[in-house]
């Protein structure tokens, strides 16, 4: 044992000043910090959320309904600042008790519609629209699988190995060495799926795709944690050929500039209403 070991007292107690990247907005209790209503634009559907990977899933399939000509999935996207607590005013909360980006409200039928976490987001739509998620079947079942193994999976990634490789304000081996590990067993499972199949889930894209891409994609690709040596990406050859293929998708290149509000300015675009805001 060294002189970092730490003995857990009684009782856990709040310690604001931790330190590390978000120790500023991090808390122990749900609920609203203050009054805010959130906007409100044009189109039937309103996003509020950030161009973080859990962020860019919803917009990329919104771009794809798009790319595809289904009007009807017109959206207005509205900034929200993670680390200014926008997730914490009353507006935001009354939409998402659960203060975390993405919420979504659904305004095209009589009676409006709130929905949080990007997965139910992304079966919401694809089941609304009829697109990007079989309607029966095996085949519905094997999207369903993938898409429930990135919302279990990918906290692993993120507030596992991320946070304690990326975030965390020392460097400490233990957390490392045990994300580290599961991590490259999760690209594992998903490379040797991908040896033998197009798609995640089979030969069509789907939401699946869209769900895993921002997260494992972007690990594969050198964008996420800058990781890409340590977790020796290159090893998963099936992984790197599926997500280069899905970033060459023009829906996928406009999905993930939605709500960007970091890097360089050209790719920025903090609000969304338009297409015409991509030119
Ligand atoms: N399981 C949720 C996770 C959402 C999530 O963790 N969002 C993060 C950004 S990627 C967030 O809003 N963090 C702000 C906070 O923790 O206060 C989902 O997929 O929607």
């Amino acid at each position: 044992m060294n002189d970092t070991t730490y003995t857990p007292p009684k009782v856990w107690t709040w310690d604001a000043e931790s330190g590390g990247n978000f120790a500023n907005i991090n808390r122990p209790i749900a609920g609203s910090t203050h009054e805010k209503a959130l906007p409100v634009g044009e189109h039937p559907f309103q996003l509020y959320s950030l161009a973080t990977p859990n962020g860019v899933k919803v917009t990329i399939l919104f771009e794809e309904l798009l790319e595809q000509g289904i009007t009807e999935a017109e959206y207005d996207a509205w900034l929200i600042r993670i680390t200014e607590g926008d997730q914490f005013s009353s507006g935001f909360v009354g939409v998402n008790p659960n203060s975390k980006i993405p919420a979504l409200v659904d305004r095209s039928g009589e009676t409006e519609v709130n929905i949080f976490e990007s997965g139910s987001m992304l079966v919401h739509l694809a089941e609304k629209f009829g697109k990007f998620l079989p309607a029966s079947g095996p085949e519905r079942t094997e999207v369903m699988n993938w898409l429930f193994w990135q919302m279990g999976s990918a906290p692993f990634l993120g507030g596992g190995f991320g946070h304690f490789y990326a975030y965390a304000p020392e460097k400490f081996e233990y957390p490392i060495n045990r994300y580290a590990m599961e991590v490259k067993r999760q690209l594992d499972v998903l490379d040797r799926t991908l040896a033998n199949r197009k798609f995640i889930a089979g030969d069509e894209y789907s939401i699946a795709d869209m769900a895993i891409w921002p997260w494992y994609g972007a690990l594969v690709r050198g964008v996420l944690y800058s990781a890409a040596e340590f977790l020796s990406v290159d090893e998963y050859k099936n992984v790197k050929r599926w997500a280069d293929e899905v970033a060459a998708r023009p829906a996928v290149k406009r999905g993930i500039r939605v709500n960007k509000s970091w890097g360089d300015e050209d790719t920025q675009m903090h609000e969304r209403h338009s297409a015409a805001d991509f030119d």
